[in-house]
Formats: structure tokens, sequence, C-alpha cells
């Protein structure tokens, strides 16, 4: 069975589950718990992944892969059920990708914003830097309210993973941004994304850490 470098915690890691789920993937992918701190390289990841990240995913008699859209994109190829994740039409690809590429901006501001504000002293923080990741998140979402009924309306693809698991992220670490304030497209759409069952099945949660 294939195994994958899991953490509840990550936002690209969800993503990766929630494809998993909707390509009635999940049971056939065994996960292992594994602490990819960003400022602690891990010694065994790196034996695998180079880039010490997660989620990774080892595969028996295959190079191991890594980077979210690419073990979404393997999930696609690998499930026979459910949407295709990556439509085969050039131009609802893109837009898929786009997408996708949208959701995971976000999660790239997200996370060193996390970093910044909680695992970093008050002393060694930058307000310049923190206020770009704030106006930056801001527009993505502003846009995003702008769009959200043109992205809504395609087959579900990969860019709706991405961007529904995007938002479950700032829900469950930026809550008092409050980011639904203002934004009622995004926020429906966001409310339907979270009834769909592979979303259900893979909350977020703070677990305890593993030692290793
Ligand atoms: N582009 C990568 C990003 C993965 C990533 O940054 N994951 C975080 C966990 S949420 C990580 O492994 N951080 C450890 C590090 O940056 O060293 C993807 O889409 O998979």
């Amino acid at each position: 069975m294939p195994t994958l470098h899991w953490s509840p915690r990550s936002p690209y890691v969800r993503k990766v589950m929630v494809a998993l789920h909707e390509k009635g993937l999940a049971s056939q992918v065994t996960v292992v718990r594994t602490h990819a701190d960003p400022l602690i390289p891990h010694d065994g990841l790196m034996q695998v992944n180079p880039l010490s990240k997660i989620p990774t995913l080892e595969r028996e008699g295959l190079p191991p892969i890594w980077d979210s859209r690419v073990i979404c994109e393997w999930a696609d190829q690998e499930g026979t059920e459910g949407p295709r994740l990556f439509p085969a039409d050039p131009e609802a690809r893109v837009l898929a990708l786009r997408d996708e590429a949208t959701g995971s901006g976000l999660m790239d501001i997200a996370l060193p914003w996390l970093v910044e504000t909680r695992m970093r002293p008050e002393e060694q923080r930058s307000p310049q830097q923190i206020d770009a990741w704030r106006r930056k998140a801001g527009s993505t979402l502003d846009w995003l309210e702008e769009n959200i009924g043109a992205i809504a309306a395609r087959d579900f693809d990969i860019g709706h993973v991405a961007i529904g698991a995007a938002l479950s992220y700032l829900d469950f670490r930026f809550g008092a941004e409050n980011w639904p304030k203002g934004r009622p497209q995004l926020a429906a759409w966001h409310t339907s994304f979270r009834a769909r069952p592979s979303v259900q099945a893979t909350e977020f949660r703070d677990d305890p850490r593993p030692a290793g």
C-alpha cells in the first residue's frame, strides 16, 4: 500500500486527503504522522523527500512523489470513482489549475504568517511583512468573492478542493481575521464545500505532535 506522510494540521495534506476521499482511495493509502517543522529539517523525511515537506507519498516499487498538486494528480489517475479532478478539456483544465494555484497560494501566505506570528519571538517579527500577507490574502479573498459564481458553476475539480481547503485553514488558524465578513457569496460556497463527505472526513485538528 502507498504510505502518505500526513498531519491533520496541514492544509496541503488536507487537499490530498479530500482528493483521496473523492476518488475512493482513502482506504487504500496508509497514513503516517510526520511532523515537518519549517524551522527543523526532518532527517528521516529528507531521506524520502529532500525538501523535508509533507505531503509526501511513498509508493511500493515506484519512486516517491511529493507536492500536494502532484499527489492529487496521482490520485486522479489511480482512482476510478468520483469527479475528474484534473479535467481533460484544455480550457477546463487551465481554470482548474489556476484555482488550484489560488487556493495553494492562500496556503503559501497563511503558513509563513502563522510561523511569524506564533513561533517567532515578538521582537523578531516584521510588521511590514505581516501587513503584506494580510493585504495579499485580503485581495485574493476579494477576487474569490467576485469570481466564486463562475468557479462554482464548473464541475467539482482540483481548484474547488484547494480553495475550500484554504478557506477551512483560515477558519482553523486565523478565525479572528473573520474572512467571511463582507464576502457572502464565498461564505455560502464554503458552507456547501464543508458539507461534502470528503471534507467532513478530513477535519483539521491539533493532535499531539510526534517526537521525531
Ligand atoms: N507546495 C507544497 C507545500 C508543502 C508544505 O509546505 N508543507 C508544510 C506543512 S503544512 C511543510 O512540510 N513544511 C515544512 C517545511 O517547510 O520545511 C505542497 O503543495 O505540498
